[in-house]
C-alpha cells in the first residue's frame, strides 16, 4: 500500500504549548531562530514530521500564536488536513483561540481535535470546568463533538491517547484528489549550500516532477525542477497534500517570498480582482462597508484589497454577500479556493469566503449579470455552473485548461459534465485536430443564423450573383475567430442551410433569378453541352456563341455547374451530365472486362483526342473510380 501524507496544522493561543507538543510527540523542536529561543515565543512556522505507521506519515505545521503573527499562521493552515487546536488548562479559550478556530473555519478546514495541555498544572475540577466552557465554544463549529485530549508535555500524560486519535482521524482523511492544475503555494524560500535556491509548501493540487518547467508567481520567473523532496526524502515527484521541497536553480534566494505561488506557465492565471463570495463572522466588531480596505489572505500570500460589496452598501456581522476584490497587488487563485480577509486596523480576522471568478472580465460589467453569474458559480450545480462559464466566454471558444482554472470541479466531474452538455446539445465542443475548446450552444446558434441572415440580404442585394466569398463573410463576423468561423460553415453545410462551392457561400435555397436573357442563354449554353459530346467546347468559346460574353455569363455558367448540368473536369473544361454518367458507366464496364486500360486505350474508346482523354482520366483518379498504376489505370477499389 501506498504510504499516505497527512497534513496536520497546530493552532490556538501564544504560549498554550503548541511548540511543546509537537516536541513531545516528535522528538523535533521547531523552535530554531534564536529569537525564538530568546523570547521564549514562536515567531515562524515550524515544521515537523511523524511516522503514526508504516503507511500513515504525519506532516506537521506549527503556528506561532501571537496576535501579531496572525498572518503567518494564516501561511501555515492553507493546505493542512487535520488541525490540533491547542487549549492550555490553565487559561482556557483566549482571543487567538477564537482567532485561530474562526481561520480554520473559514478555510473549510474539514477535520481536528482538541489538545487540552498543561493538565499537570490543574486540579481535576478545574480540568472539568475547562472543558465544560468548550463544549459551548465549540458548538457550531466543524470542531463540536470532535475528541477533547488531556495532555502534559512535560509528564507525558495524555500522549499516547493523543497518538492514538490523531491517527483515527489522519486515516478518515479522504487522500487529495490527483489530477488538477499543479499549484504550490510557497511558505518557505532558503538556500541551501551547492544547490541554489529552495522552496518548500504543501502541493494544494497536481503533481510535480524533476524536470518539469515551473514558474513562480505572480512574478512570472521561470525555472526547471532540479531536485525534490517530500517529508526530507529525494523523490522523483511529489503528490498534491505532500509537504515539497523544491530546488529552483537559477533563482536567487530575495526573488522569491512566502506568498508566492509555485506552478506551470499558461494556469492559473494571477489577476488584480476576484469574484467572491464573503461571509462576515458573527464575532466580527462591526459591519463591513462596501469598498472597505482589508488585508486579504490566499494561500500563503498576502495583499491589501478594497472589499466591493456587489449588492448592498454594508454586510452585517453572520452575513454572506457577493463581493468583488480589489486587490493591490496581484494574487493567483482557482475557482473554489477559500480565503480570509482581516480588518486594516487593528488587524483583526472579521471573514472569508470562495473565490468564485478568480479571472474576471477587466471591462465594466452590469451589476445584475454579474450577480446572475456569481450566484450560479456559488450555489448552482455543477452542471449548471459550466454552462454559465461557456455563457460568460461567448464567441471564445474556452480551453480545457481555462475551465479547470474557472470551475471549482475537479477533472472527472468537470469532464462528465462537459459531454452530458455537448451531448444534450447544450455545447458545442470544437473539435479539430488540436481541442479548440468549447462554445455554448445558445452562442454557437446565434451566430450561425447571423451567417444566414447575412447571406440572405446579400443575395437580396445582388440576386444574380451565386455566392458570398467565404472571407468577405467572415469579416462581418469578427467576433468568430477562424477556426469557429470555418466549423460554423462545415456545419451550416452539412445541415443543407447553406452551401458552399468553391470559395464562395450561398444560402442554400437561394437561385440566382435570371432574367429571360438570361435564362435564354443558360437554355443555350445546355443545349451547346448536351450536343457537344465529350468533346466540349472550351467555356470562353461556349461563352461567347451563347451570347454571354462578360462577367454575367460566368455566373449564369456557375448556376449549370451548381445543378449539377455540367460536370467540372479541371479549369474550364466541363462535361454535361449525360455523358459524363456515359463516360464513367464506359469506363467501368471496360475496366470489368479487361482489368486495366491505358491513354490510347481510353481515347479509342470514347473516341476523343488525348485532350480530352487526360483530364477525364484524372478527373476520374481524383474521385477514386480509378487508380493509376504506371502507364495504366484500374479500378481504385
Ligand atoms: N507545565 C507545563 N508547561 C508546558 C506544557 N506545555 C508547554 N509548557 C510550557 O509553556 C510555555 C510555552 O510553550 P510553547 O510550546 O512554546 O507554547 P506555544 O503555544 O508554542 O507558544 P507560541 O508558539 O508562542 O504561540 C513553555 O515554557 C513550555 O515549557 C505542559 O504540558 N505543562
Ligand atoms: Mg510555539
Amino acid at each position: 500500500m501506498a504510504m499516505k501524507h497527512v497534513i496536520v496544522g497546530t493552532a490556538g493561543h501564544i504560549d498554550h504549548g503548541k511548540t511543546a507538543l509537537v516536541k513531545a510527540l516528535t522528538g523535533i523542536d521547531t523552535d530554531r531562530l534564536k529569537e525564538e529561543k530568546e523570547r521564549g515565543i514562536s515567531i515562524e512556522l515550524g515544521f515537523a514530521h511523524l511516522d503514526i505507521s508504516d503507511d500513515l506519515h504525519l506532516g506537521i505545521i506549527d503556528v506561532p500564536g501571537h496576535e501579531r503573527f496572525v498572518k503567518t499562521m494564516l501561511a501555515g493552515v492553507g493546505g493542512i488536513d487535520l488541525v490540533v487546536l491547542v487549549i492550555a488548562a490553565d487559561e482556557g479559550v483566549m482571543p487567538q483561540t477564537r482567532e485561530h478556530l474562526h481561520i480554520c473555519e473559514l478555510l473549510q478546514v474539514k477535520r481536528g481535535l482538541i489538545a487540552l495541555t498543561k493538565v499537570d498544572l490543574v486540579e481535576p475540577d478545574w480540568q472539568e470546568m475547562v472543558r465544560a466552557d468548550l463544549e459551548g465554544f465549540l458548538a457550531g463549529t466543524f470542531l463540536e463533538g470532535a475528541p477533547v485530549i488531556p495532555v502534559s508535555s512535560i509528564s507525558g500524560k495524555g500522549l499516547p491517547e493523543l497518538r492514538g486519535a490523531l491517527r483515527e482521524l489522519a486515516e478518515g482523511v479522504e487522500p487529495k484528489r490527483q489530477g488538477g492544475i499543479f499549484r504550490l503555494p510557497i511558505d518557505r524560500v532558503f538556500t541551501i549550500k551547492g544547490f541554489g535556491t529552495v522552496v518548500t509548501g504543501t502541493i494544494w493540487s497536481g503533481t510535480l516532477k524533476v524536470g518539469d518547467e515551473v514558474i513562480v508567481l505572480p512574478q512570472e520567473l521561470g525555472s526547471r525542477v532540479r531536485r525534490l523532496q517530500v517529508h526530507g526524502r529525494t523523490v522523483e515527484q511529489a503528490w498534491a497534500g505532500q509537504r515539497t521541497a523544491v530546488n529552483l536553480p537559477g533563482l536567487e534566494v530575495d526573488q522569491v517570498d512566502r506568498g508566492n505561488l509555485l506552478a506551470f506557465a499558461g494556469a492559473p492565471k494571477s489577476a488584480m480582482a476576484f469574484d467572491a463570495s464573503l461571509d462576515l463572522l458573527k464575532d466580527a466588531p462591526r459591519a463591513l462597508r462596501s469598498r472597505a480596505r482589508v488585508r486579504f489572505h490566499l494561500g500563503t500570500s498576502e495583499t491589501l484589497a478594497r472589499v466591493v460589496l456587489l449588492d448592498r452598501e454594508e454586510l452585517r456581522p453572520g452575513e454572506e454577500a457577493l463581493a468583488h476584490l480589489r486587490l493591490e497587488a496581484p494574487a493567483t487563485a482557482l475557482a473554489g479556493d477559500r480565503y480570509v480577509i482581516r480588518s486594516y486596523s487593528p488587524a483583526l480576522t472579521i471573514g472569508g469566503g470562495s473565490i468564485l471568478d478568480p479571472t474576471p472580465p477587466v471591462r465594466r460589467r452590469a451589476k445584475a449579470l454579474v450577480l446572475e453569474h456569481l450566484k450560479v458559480l456559488r450555489s448552482g450545480t455543477s452542471g449548471q455552473q459550466v454552462e454559465r462559464l461557456l455563457l460568460q466566454a461567448g464567441p471564445t471558444p474556452i480551453a480545457l485548461d481555462a475551465l479547470r482554472a474557472s470551475a471549482s470541479l475537479d477533472d472527472t466531474s468537470l469532464m462528465t459534465e462537459l459531454t452530458r452538455l455537448v451531448e444534450t446539445d447544450v455545447a458545442v465542443r470544437l473539435g479539430g485536430k488540436n481541442e479548440l475548446g468549447y462554445i455554448h450552444k445558445t452562442t454557437y446558434d446565434r451566430l450561425a443564423a447571423e451567417i444566414l441572415s447575412r447571406l440572405e440580404e446579400f443575395h437580396r442585394r445582388e440576386p444574380l450573383k451565386d455566392g458570398l466569398p467565404k472571407e468577405e463573410l467572415r469579416t462581418k463576423l469578427p467576433q468568430a475567430g477562424p477556426a469557429l468561423f470555418a466549423h460554423l460553415l462545415h456545419h451550416l453545410a452539412e445541415e443543407r442551410r447553406i452551401a458552399i462551392d468553391r470559395e464562395k457561400v450561398r444560402h442554400y435555397l437561394h437561385q440566382p433569378t435570371f432574367s429571360p436573357e438570361e435564362q435564354a442563354v443558360k437554355g443555350r449554353l445546355e443545349t451547346m453541352y448536351r450536343s457537344a459530346g465529350f468533346q466540349p467546347p472550351d467555356l470562353e468559346v461556349a461563352l461567347s456563341r451563347a451570347g454571354g460574353g462578360g462577367k454575367a455569363g460566368v455566373t449564369i455558367f456557375h448556376r449549370l455547374a451548381d445543378e449539377g448540368m455540367v460536370v467540372k473536369m479541371k479549369d474550364d473544361l466541363y462535361l454535361h451530365r449525360d455523358h459524363y454518367e456515359r463516360a464513367k458507366g464506359m469506363l467501368i464496364d471496360y475496366l470489368k472486362l479487361h482489368a486495366s486500360i491505358t491513354v490510347p486505350g481510353f481515347k479509342d474508346l470514347l473516341g476523343v483526342s488525348r485532350k480530352f482523354a487526360i483530364p477525364l482520366l484524372e478527373h476520374f483518379d481524383s474521385v477514386k473510380l480509378t487508380r493509376r498504376q504506371g502507364d495504366e489505370r484500374v479500378l481504385y477499389a
